[in-house]
């Protein structure tokens, strides 16, 4: 198939500034990639983030971007989605931002299901902040808050959206670029809230600077475990063995996508206009008010 478009033209001119081995560059690329496959205009995508390292990824791409308050992507996406359905909307930030401030947005977002992509570059720390305990951070890390060992379980991101309905549900690597490229792209073409956790190691602050490693020595996919897509019960308890084991692939595609915000917006609006119509002007507010 022909491609419309190539990676140059996804790339801004501003270069990344991510420490040397960051994970988040691999997430980039395999974003560049996917978005060349799928051949949107860089002018009709918008790219939304949080704060932190991995939120200055839409400013490397020529996307409408913004890179807006720590823990807020989702709420501004979804506003943006419902304004201007017709525009691919991209979602992207840290663990942190989207577990620790931003987790209270996740599970409205899901019951929402506007149709945005949201992906999360999951390093298990701060990174941007220099090296806090995150949500995701396994019991026992020493960082600089925890400096005898973190007493606190992880949060568990798979199994979190999971029980919150997410439609799709991905983990991907950079270890696997391939992998990545096409849960990206198909996360992308779903119709509804997708959602995919990227293991993007800190190679500052993390556990150690081999995570991509040590990645590729350990990664399983879904599909090697012979794991069916469609079973939400089976990605459940596959979502358990996050952070014991790193499970590759789709976890969860709903065969049958139900409608999302944006369409059902649309129909309240055109039920409403179709009534508004039928009435005399001065009975027109009554409609909305429910009178
Ligand atoms: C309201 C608010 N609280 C706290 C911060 C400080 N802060 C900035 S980034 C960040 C966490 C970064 O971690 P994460 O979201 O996991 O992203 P990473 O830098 O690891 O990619 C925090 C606490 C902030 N910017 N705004
Ligand atoms: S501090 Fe960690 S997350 Fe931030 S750019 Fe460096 S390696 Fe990446």
């Amino acid at each position: 198939m022909t491609q419309l478009f190539k990676v140059k033209d996804y790339k801004s001119d501003l270069k990344p500034i991510w420490c040397p081995g960051c994970g988040d560059f691999g997430v980039l690329q395999a974003l560049y990639r996917a978005l060349v496959s799928i051949g949107r205009q860089p002018h009709e995508i918008a790219f939304i983030s949080g704060i932190g390292c991995s939120s200055r990824i839409p400013g490397y791409t020529t996307a409408y971007g913004f890179n807006s308050l720590h823990g807020r992507a989702l709420p501004i996406a979804q506003g943006i989605k419902v304004a201007r359905p017709e525009l691919l909307v991209l979602a992207a930030g840290g663990d942190g931002d989207g577990f620790s401030i931003g987790g209270g947005h996740l599970p409205h977002a899901i019951r929402r299901n506007p149709d945005i992509t949201y992906i999360v570059m999951d390093n298990q720390i701060y990174g941007l902040t220099k090296g806090q305990l995150s949500p995701t951070s396994p019991r026992g890390l020493q960082t600089v808050t925890s400096e005898y060992g973190s007493l606190e379980e992880a949060v568990n991101p798979l199994l979190y959206v999971l029980a919150y309905g997410c439609n799709f549900v991905a983990q991907g690597t950079p270890a696997d670029m391939p992998g990545l490229v096409s849960m990206i792209e198909e996360a992308i073409r779903y119709p509804g809230f997708s959602f995919v956790n990227v293991q993007s190691p800190c190679v500052t602050y993390g556990e150690d600077d081999q995570q991509v490693k040590a990645q590729k020595e350990t990664m399983k996919s879904l599909q090697s475990l012979g794991h069916d897509p469609s079973d939400r019960m089976g990605a459940m308890d596959l979502a358990q063995h996050y952070g014991r084991e790193l499970h590759t692939g789709v976890f969860y595609r709903n065969p049958a996508p139900p409608k999302t915000f944006e369409a059902l917006v649309r129909e309240r609006q055109q039920e409403l206009a179709v009534k508004a119509a039928a009435l005399p002007r001065e009975r027109i507010l009554d409609l909305f008010l429910q009178r």
